[in-house]
């Protein structure tokens, strides 16, 4: 049988899987790097995000941001994301942890863990997730001594990881959300993609955002953008890739794109190549997507979505569990004081950096100190009150 048969079959081994990515990861890195969207965070003389590095986003829908996390930083982020992949339960719903201790995290309403089976592709050519991964990817064969699930995703980052919490105040970072949509950015969610080697399941091609494609004022930036921080390599073979440009251009047909390929290696896809303590920043508009992990490296990839807040007042819609909500003034209001929470973590962990004046809560600091009483009073389960355009 033929690797590009044994793919449509789902017989695939994990190395013949690799094998076959291999001239596709070699092109789009060099793709990726030709485009030049990536460096330090820069400012201009008014202290303002640099006004190239946002061109640059705007044009190619992504930009890599340098070593925004130092040594010191990266450590305590992966030592918290271990220890809370560490009290996961074996199994989804499982009341035991991999090593049979009693599982972590069951204090919180919504339950931090989400599992999938080992390279599989949970979500493409299903209706989860709205339907927006129309096309499956491959899923190849995990070796034999795979476990039964991996976790693929951690979600509420920053009432599990107080690391998280503190990088979520980071000023560049809030600069950055800043330029981008406008000094009353509202938040989206934070979670962590976990993808193990060997083992990482695929999130198939997409666009995200729901609610406003055919809104009259529709634009680039109408459904916000993620930061995603690197906390180890993002290669060619374990990385998100995005079809550059493609969050200008409206619902793109994904099925046909991955029909022009005959695979679904997509024709000009570049691969988000980053460095451990890199923050990417991603249109959530881009059709972008990963492969099943059959690499032998890790990627763990913190995620932390902002919207403007415009496109968010007074929408109503259903969340990925299909609960309505609407977004009041009182709600994004709650939400938002997150924001100064984080930034009140890092101001009292960083204190030689200069701190984040978050417009819509200036004046207001005093009421979001961080704090042993605001982490029980306003940050436990604060992500029930995500909000999902
Ligand atoms: O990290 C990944 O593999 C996928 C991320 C993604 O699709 C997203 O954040 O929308």
């Amino acid at each position: 049988m033929t690797i590009e048969a044994a793919i449509k079959a789902d017989t695939v081994s994990a190395a013949d899987h690799a094998a076959t990515m291999r001239d596709y990861l070699r092109d789009g890195e060099a793709r990726a790097y030709a485009l030049e969207n990536r460096g330090p965070i820069r400012y201009d003389a008014s202290g303002k995000l640099h006004p190239d590095i946002l061109e640059a986003y705007w044009k190619h829908g992504f930009y890599v941001f340098e070593q925004v996390v130092g040594p010191d930083e990266l450590s305590e982020l992966r030592a918290d994301v271990d220890r809370v992949i560490a009290g996961a339960p074996a199994v989804p719903d499982g009341d035991v942890t991999r090593d049979g201790r009693p599982v972590e995290g069951r204090e919180f309403k919504k339950t931090p863990y989400r599992y999938a089976k080992p390279l599989s592709d949970p979500y493409g050519g299903t209706d989860k997730n709205k339907g927006r991964h129309p096309v499956a990817m491959t899923g190849p064969k995990p070796d034999d001594d795979a476990p039964e699930w991996t976790v693929q995703l951690l979600d509420g980052n920053l009432h599990l990881m107080d690391s998280c919490l503190r990088l979520y105040g980071h000023p560049g970072l809030m600069a950055i959300a800043e330029a981008i949509n406008g000094a009353d950015f509202v938040p989206y969610n934070e979670v962590a993609f976990i993808k193990e080697p060997g083992l990482g399941p695929s999130i198939a091609w997409h666009q995200d955002g729901t609610t406003h494609w055919d809104a009259p004022d529709w634009e680039q930036g109408a459904h916000g953008f993620n930061f995603m921080t690197q906390l180890y390599a993002s290669t060619p073979a374990n990385c998100v890739w995005m079809l550059p440009g493609s969050h200008k251009l409206g619902k793109i047909d994904i099925k046909q794109l991955v029909a022009d390929a005959g695979s679904e290696r997509i024709d000009s896809a570049v691969p988000l190549v980053c460095q451990p303590g890199d923050t990417m920043v991603l249109n959530r508009q881009c059709v972008h997507g990963s492969f099943a992990n059959t690499s032998p490296d890790r990627r763990v990839t913190l995620n932390a979505g902002f919207f403007p807040r415009k496109r968010v007042v007074g929408v109503t819609t259903s969340n990925l569990t299909d609960v309505v909500h609407t977004y009041t003034e009182e709600r994004i209001g709650d939400r938002c004081r997150i924001i100064a929470l984080g930034i009140d973590a890092r101001a009292q962990k960083f204190p030689e950096e200069v701190r984040y004046v978050y417009q819509p809560l200036a004046g207001q600091e005093d009421q979001a100190r961080w704090s042993e009483e605001t982490r029980a009073s306003v940050l436990k389960n604060y992500n029930l009150l995500d909000m999902y355009i």
